[in-house]
């Protein structure tokens, strides 16, 4: 043995100051080990299996080995042996007093930092190395078979136990083992491995790589019962990426005939990709990328050009057979309920950020995009009943999704509206809706008095200018762009037709406000119209009010009295005019000759007024349905352009104004 090598042996004085700094690295692993593999938790603990594992695998994919053992031992330590070229025993080029293993085992990111190339240890741990998994395990033991010579050195802790020891002759052998013990006084009661979970991890390596056979052994000691973990397994794939996506998928239906899969070089040398892709019925997809056999969960750049190359590839086919609907399909109408392997080979990978979760090798896109469309292209020109069920069902998702995105944006319409109201409305202070009420009012004048004699906490004034627009015989455009009418949609909240919701419905009650005059009348029923036509529900659910501003006011001695019509004046002069009294009667010309007081005691005032709510028959019964249809004929006929049924219908009050004291 070279005593070289006997150097390494943890002696304080012989290290220099540089050495040292390394101890106190591993020092730092074993103090923040979370910082190194995110946790000291279960996962965690398997990391360091994913570690050992993936030096052998990189060892593989580069070429040098084929055959890799996982064996999970009785004492729960794991054994990963490759017959790769064997990790280099010989006095390391910047450290000569330490071989190259020991530099690899016990200086943080040694690989990488160190060595440059020929000493590039990349891995599973994204690259913090053996080292870390030394650290954080109580004993690990390593034997490298090299130049036909077997080596051994063990650890603890991170620190070498022995010095590397030549341990015999290995004529027909090549390769580094590595068996470890995850520390108990790091992992806690986490610290016992999984064997099913480990057995899974090896199995996915093999699907991974399809060059590679991987043989699984587990001591049954570790194996409780019911498990179902072989306890030994020869895992090799020829078919890759398909079988893993087969194995994955079960007996679950799908879209397409076959999944769609291959693999590909890269230009210019830069690597492989290798891909398997099904759509199942039941829309619960997946998408499972990696790089050089580490998953990437936050996907990146080759899942990028992946994406692209389809979505091309269909849009060009879509073009070619002349189906248009395809141009609409997006990368995710195709794609996001797809079941999706993607495995790409590139070398020294460009990953994003602290958990080195995302490739963003920017090449990866443009590569991944070259090496997979033509194949697409090829896949759906050669099953054309394959092609066309495909295509039917991305159609008919693009189709959904615009349908659900139209839905979404109605559906943001109407909370906007609240915020926007019309500058003419005087809102009440309260902001929920029950027992609030909105007063429409004829004109500017009488509205200036509405807004002195409300109860500014539950009632809002919306004063309108003239007469609305006649709805029933204006197109819906023409309605839509009247500002009175704006206005009022906007004041209420609700929308119109079949956007109307009675849950953004701002007020308990709408009451129309109007002169009690035949032109008062006429607005009245105009605005009636218009709620009948654009909001029915806010009818039927009874919303809408008529207010019964009054005609006349009589004064009898000290005593004021107020009648809404004719008839109500003969009855009050019958009932209060005694003797020889005369009384004083006026007439209002208008809702604006009133001043506050009077319109709130005879019109607004809660407790002294009376409103006619207006109703519609429901088409709940016979006679109900054919009363609907009646009010609707006679809506038409009344409002619609005939002046003169539209007269008779506003002295005689519509049919479908009932008495209703409140
Ligand atoms: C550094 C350099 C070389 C190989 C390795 C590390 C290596 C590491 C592991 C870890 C598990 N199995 C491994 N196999 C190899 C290249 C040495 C050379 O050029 O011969």
């Amino acid at each position: 043995m070279s005593d070289l090598f006997e150097s390494t042996a943890p002696k304080q004085d012989t290290y220099s100051a540089q050495d040292i700094q390394v101890l106190e690295g591993l020092e730092a692993v074993r103090a923040r080990p979370g910082m190194y593999i995110g946790g000291t938790d279960t996962t965690a603990l398997h990391h360091l299996v994913a570690e050992i594992l993936d030096n052998s695998m990189d060892e593989a994919v580069a070429g040098y080995a084929n055959r890799i053992e996982v064996k999970m031992n009785a004492d729960y330590s794991v054994t990963i042996t490759d017959n790769g070229r064997g990790i280099p025993v010989d006095p390391h080029p910047k450290y000569p007093n330490m071989s190259a293993l020991e530099v690899i085992l016990t200086m943080l990111h040694s690989g990488g930092k160190f060595g440059g190339g020929a000493y590039k240890v990349s891995g599973g741990l994204h690259g913090v190395g053996l080292s870390v998994v030394n650290a954080l395990s109580s004993s690990l033991v390593v034997e490298i078979a090299r130049d036909k010579k077997l080596y051994r050195q063990a650890y603890a802790k991170g620190k070498p136990l022995t010095p590397l020891e030549l341990v015999g002759n290995a004529p027909n052998r090549r390769g580094t083992s590595v068996t470890f013990l995850p520390d108990g006084e790091i992992f806690g009661s986490n610290s016992q491995l999984n064997p099913n979970r480990v057995y899974r991890m090896a199995r996915s390596k093999a699907f991974l790589f399809k060059g590679i056979f991987i043989n699984w052994k587990c001591a049954p000691e570790v194996l409780s019962e019911g498990d179902q973990t072989p306890q030994e397994a020869e895992l090799h794939y020829p078919n890759g990426l398909l079988d893993f996506l087969n194995y994955q998928l079960g007996a679950r239906a799908t879209i397409n005939r076959m999944p769609f899969s291959g693999d590909a070089d890269l230009a210019n040398d830069e690597g492989r990709v290798e891909w398997a892709v099904t759509w199942p019925e039941d829309e619960n997809g997946f998408c499972n990328s990696y790089c050089n056999t580490v998953i990437t969960p936050e996907g990146g750049t080759h899942e990028m050009g992946f994406r692209a190359a389809l979505i091309r590839s269909l849009k060009e086919y879509g073009d070619m057979a002349n189906i248009k609907k395809v141009a609409s399909v997006t990368a995710e109408d195709l794609l996001s309920d797809a079941c999706i392997m993607l495995s790409v080979f590139i070398r020294d990978p460009q990953f994003q950020g602290q958990t080195k979760d995302k490739l963003t090798s920017t090449k990866a896109i443009r590569l991944v995009e070259q090496a997979v469309k033509d194949t697409f292209d090829h896949w759906l020109s050669s099953d054309k009943e394959n092609a066309t069920a495909l295509i039917e069902y991305v159609v008919e998702r693009a189709e959904s999704r615009k349908k659900k995105k139209e839905e979404k944006i109605q559906n943001r319409k109407t909370p906007t509206k609240k915020l926007r109201l019309p500058g003419k409305l005087a809102d009440c202070s309260q902001a929920a809706a029950e027992n609030t009420e909105i007063f429409i009012v004829e004109g500017d004048s009488a509205g200036g008095s509405a807004k002195q004699g409300r109860d500014r906490f539950t009632q809002a004034i919306l004063p309108l200018r003239g007469k609305i627009l006649n709805v029933a015989s204006a197109s819906l455009d023409k309605i839509t762009q009247n500002q009175e009418i704006k206005d009022m949609i906007e004041a209420l909240g609700c929308g119109i037709k079949e956007n109307y919701k009675e849950e953004n419905l701002r007020y308990e009650k709408i009451i129309i406000m109007t002169d009690a005059d035949v032109d008062g009348a006429h607005i009245a029923s105009l605005l009636m119209t218009f709620f009948y036509q654009q909001m029915p529900k806010l009818i039927e659910n009874g919303h809408l009010y008529i207010a019964t501003p009054p005609l006349y006011k009589i004064v009898v001695g000290n005593k004021n009295f107020y009648a809404i019509d004719d008839e109500d004046k003969d009855r009050i002069l019958k009932k209060e005019v005694k003797g020889n009294v005369r009384p004083d009667i006026s007439r209002f010309k208008g809702l604006g000759e009133m001043s506050a007081q009077q319109l709130k005691e005879t019109t607004m005032d809660k407790n002294k007024r009376t409103l006619l709510r207006v109703v519609i028959p429901t088409p709940n019964t016979e006679e109900g349905k054919e009363e609907c249809f009646e009010t609707r004929r006679q809506v038409e006929r009344l409002m619609g352009k005939n002046p003169e049924t539209r007269f008779k219908f506003i002295i005689e009050r519509a049919k479908f104004v009932d008495d209703l004291d409140i």
